[in-house]
């Protein structure tokens, strides 16, 4: 890693491009996911890179959607193992769901090589590699466990890509994704989209779901209760006209 300071003004950002690059040199993170990396930060940018109040509202309800679910999956690739991977272990032991890597740009290789760097930071068992399931996709995203996503009931998937998304929602799953991007497929197609860096996102989630994990499940169902996507994609990118507007 390079010496950034902890006082640079961009400090996370550049810690995260640092992830991914070591990342892509670790042999987890494809050359692909650089370019997705700095798609998100551009977005990241324009929202003033933090987490706006209607992100910080769906990271809230998805808690709670994870935590009333009864199968609850955490998908990983490439991207979000380089990113959080001590985030998504933590998730996913607080909430009880199963991590399972999926992949655009799969190798069998590149599977194992994620369930290990999980591993490395404290998962017990990672899905993926036995990739028995198929969602009816022409590409590798299909490839899931059968036991994992493709009998989850409500799925979690970071820096998506809209098409596994629609698919999952078709299978009758609710798909929270975390997407800087409000106008992407990903976004618009997920039951429940955050708007937010995966980083704080993860961060908020966890804190989230420890507050919320003595509720009961009524007090969680009304948490969960009634929300419409479209306004949370509409206000954030009501947060990132307001911030262009004030330049
Ligand atoms: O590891 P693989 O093979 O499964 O490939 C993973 C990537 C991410 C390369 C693949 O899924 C892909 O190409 O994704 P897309 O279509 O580029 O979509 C990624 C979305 O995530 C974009 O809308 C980005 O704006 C968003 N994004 C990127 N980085 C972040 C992010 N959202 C939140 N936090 C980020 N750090």
């Amino acid at each position: 890693m390079t010496g950034i300071p902890q006082t640079h003004p961009r400090y996370h950002s550049l810690i995260a491009r640092e992830n991914i690059v070591e990342g892509v040199n670790k042999g987890i993170t494809s050359m692909q996911g650089l370019v997705a990396q700095g798609r998100g930060e551009c977005f990241d940018y324009l929202l003033g890179e933090r987490t706006v109040p209607s992100a910080l509202l769906a990271e809230k309800i998805a808690s709670a959607l994870l935590l009333l679910a009864d199968r609850p999956v955490i998908s990983v690739n490439g991207n979000t193992s380089a990113l959080v991977p001590e985030k998504m272990v933590e998730l996913a032991s607080v909430t009880g769901a199963s991590l399972e890597v999926n992949l655009f740009h799969r190798t069998e290789e590149r599977v194992s090589r994620i369930i290990s760097h999980l591993e490395s930071f404290g998962a017990t068992r990672v899905l993926g590699a036995r990739g028995d399931g198929r969602l009816g996709l022409e590409h590798a995203r299909a490839i899931v466990d059968q036991e994992g996503i493709y009998s989850a009931d409500v799925v979690l998937v970071p820096l998506e890509d809209g098409d596994r998304c629609q698919k999952l929602v078709e299978m009758g799953k609710t798909v929270i994704a975390i997407d800087l991007n409000p106008f992407s497929r990903t976004s618009k197609t997920a039951t429940l989209t955050i708007v937010d860096n995966v980083n704080r996102a993860m961060a908020n989630m966890i804190s989230y779901s420890r507050q919320l994990g003595n509720c009961s499940h009524g007090e969680l169902e009304e948490i969960a209760g009634d929300f419409d996507n479209a306004t949370f994609l509409r206000e954030a990118v009501g947060e990132l006209m307001e911030n262009l507007k004030n330049q």
